[in-house]
């Protein structure tokens, strides 16, 4: 789906670009709810997830087992020159660095195999969900915003759940381990050395106040950068038609910038705290030297015990680090994760009663009874009345905005009318199931949308299974035949996103040879107001023909030579019915119809 393009450009200062971009504000660091049902997608692989524990909870043993071993090593069996023992422990330590090594790549495979299954998993709900949601929900979104939704808040969410909440246990406990450990061997020493917490603990709070605003940041503007780079994008042609590249180039600029900026910010902080980390460590470092060195000297400590020391005090602040960055990863999935989980809350404006049958096959018959709608605020469409018996052809024509598209979006449900009712064969359209209804329907779009793809699997789009022939016999009918066999590659011919390299009258009919193979009931055709060849025009119309023989059909006019044989003609303007009948009638009544016709 395209988006408007209108507004790209100069008239939109960078100010304006990163608000409409921007989201609500990002809120708490951590959200119970949040939490809990996110886990909900972790849970088909608890079994992985515990098995992944585990092998944590081996390593972090492992971990403090290791300068155990040493001090063992240096207390023991060379203090009292015992080769014997000395190797034992050193098989020991060779041990526990297997142990190690294979756990810790174990875990982390479990963890990235679990993550990316979450993922997956997730991005498929939410697109599913997108694809639930109606038409209402995607003219006020923005695409870039939607992708970046998709794409990287589900990222940061799965950084929270697979590695985050791992690394949450497995650090605690690794520092409560340390802690316990450094406490049993010396208390004195490890009181001493732990008087650096403070201070640690002070930098750390100081960092993550201000890591958490610069973060934000951070994602506010990439989520600008992408949304004005897709706009940017979607809009080339007109942004080069009216060599508006500076303006656009200007304004992506200034959001790019923005986001460079948010992100040196957010770096430099990380860049001061995490070597003021360091430095502590070396302040600790050396206080183990010097009193566990005097402690050592005044007989009261073995070596061994300062050596595990000097160990350990290195291993105590890669998990302050790790947690003190896992903050800001929290802050960013509890906000990604709101977003996702509002997206999946949100209730399409069409939905099935729960009583909505499954359509039986449909003679045809529309009525339109006493409808007004709007799209947002502002009314479109007054109080319709419309009756099309199975199997008639209405027009639809009027000034362009008259509301004749809207007719349409209403009676294939794209959008639901506030009031009055939609009926088909005399079922209110609210009771019936969206997908049965639109498989017994046609339409080609006033904006003939073609996937990338050949030809063949364009016009295959509706009904998958027809074999070759079927498809070939549809171009026939919707007049499409000729121009495609002219191409080299005929029905073959790889056709590029959006159908670009086709004119939009190749288009429309590759569009109507789609209609015409799903073989509907119903068939809505909006016709592209840009103009066509008369060639194509003659094309269309005799297409037309073969493609309304006995089907309903409901035919958007803007030239009117394409509907003088419609069985009534229904004249809109300004959301109203302002004539009706049959195009001969209305020449005659020298309405609004006559002047349309005259123009
Ligand atoms: N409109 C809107 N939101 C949309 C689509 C349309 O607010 N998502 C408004 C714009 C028009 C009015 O609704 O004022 C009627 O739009 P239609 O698309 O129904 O108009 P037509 O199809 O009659 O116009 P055209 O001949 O240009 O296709
Ligand atoms: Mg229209």
């Amino acid at each position: 789906m395209g988006f408007s393009i209108g507004t790209t450009g100069a008239g939109l200062g960078p100010r304006g670009a990163l608000d409409r971009f921007s989201d609500k504000v990002e809120g708490k660091v951590f959200n119970l709810e949040v939490v809990l049902r996110l886990l909900i997608y972790v849970r088909p692989y608890w079994f992985q997830m515990t098995v992944s524990v585990l092998l944590l909870l081996i390593s972090s043993a492992l971990v403090l087992t290791i300068p155990y071993l040493v001090k063992i090593a240096i207390d023991q069996s060379i203090a009292q020159h015992d080769l014997d023992s000395l190797s034992r422990v050193t098989m020991w330590m060779l041990g526990a660095f297997s142990g190690l090594y294979l756990t810790s790549l174990g875990q982390q495979y479990l963890l990235s195999w679990i993550g990316q299954r979450v993922l997956a998993n997730l991005r498929n709900e939410m697109f599913r969900h997108l694809q639930s949601l109606s038409l209402g929900y995607h003219d006020t979104r923005i695409v870039g915003v939607t992708l970046s939704r998709v794409i990287s808040d589900v990222a940061v969410i799965n950084e929270l759940l697979a590695e985050g909440l791992v690394t949450l246990v497995g650090d605690t406990l690794l520092l409560i381990g340390i802690v316990v450990t450094m406490l049993s061997m010396s208390p004195r020493l490890a009181l001493l050395t732990f008087s650096v917490l403070p201070l640690m603990l002070l930098v750390t709070i100081l960092f993550a106040r201000r890591a958490t605003a610069a973060f934000r940041q951070t994602r506010a503007r990439i989520a600008a950068v992408v949304g004005d780079l897709a706009e940017g994008l979607s809009g080339i042609r007109v942004i080069q038609a009216f060599a508006q590249e500076d303006a656009s180039r200007t304004q992506f600029d200034a959001v790019n910038r923005e986001n460079r900026d948010a992100y040196i910010e957010a770096m430099s902080l990380s860049y001061i705290f995490l070597p003021s980390v360091e430095f502590l460590g070396m302040v600790a470092t050396a206080i183990v030297l010097l009193f566990g060195g005097l402690f050592v000297i005044r007989g009261s400590l073995t070596i061994g015990v300062v050596v595990a020391f000097l160990a350990y005090v290195s291993r105590f602040f890669q998990p302050i680090q790790e947690l003190s960055q896992l903050y800001t990863t929290m802050q960013a999935a509890m906000a990604g994760g709101e977003r996702v989980l509002n997206l999946l809350d949100t209730v399409p404006d069409v939905l099935d009663s729960p009583d909505a049958i499954e359509c039986p096959p449909i003679a045809g018959r529309i009525e339109l009874k006493n409808v007004s709608f709007a799209y947002l605020s502002e009314p479109v469409l007054h109080n319709i009345n419309l009756v099309i018996e199975a199997g008639q052809t209405v027009a639809l024509v009027g000034p362009t905005g008259a509301g004749k598209t809207s007719i349409a979006n209403l009676v294939a449900r794209f959008y639901e009318a506030a009031e009055g009712a939609v009926l088909i064969d005399d079922h209110n359209i609210k009771q019936i199931r969206q997908h049965s209804l639109r498989s017994q329907m046609g339409l080609v779009p006033q904006d003939p949308f073609l996937f990338s793809g050949t030809i063949a699997d364009n016009i295959r789009f509706g009904r998958p299974e027809a074999n070759d022939n079927q498809v070939k016999e549809a171009a026939d009918l919707a007049n499409a035949l000729e121009f495609i066999e002219a191409k080299p590659n005929g029905f073959q011919t790889e056709i590029l996103e959006g159908g670009v390299n086709l004119s939009l009258g190749q288009r429309q009919l590759v569009c109507i040879a789609r209609a015409v193979l799903a073989d509907p009931r119903i068939l809505i055709l909006d016709e592209a107001t840009a103009s066509v060849d008369t060639m194509t025009e003659v094309l269309i119309q005799e297409a037309l023909v073969q493609l309304l023989r006995g089907r309903t059909a409901i035919i958007i006019a803007h030239r009117l030579s394409t509907i003088q044989h419609a069985d009534q003609i229904c004249v809109l303007d300004s959301g109203s019915i302002v004539e009706m009948g049959k195009h001969e009638e209305l020449l005659a009544r020298k309405g609004l119809y006559y002047t349309l016709h005259a123009s």
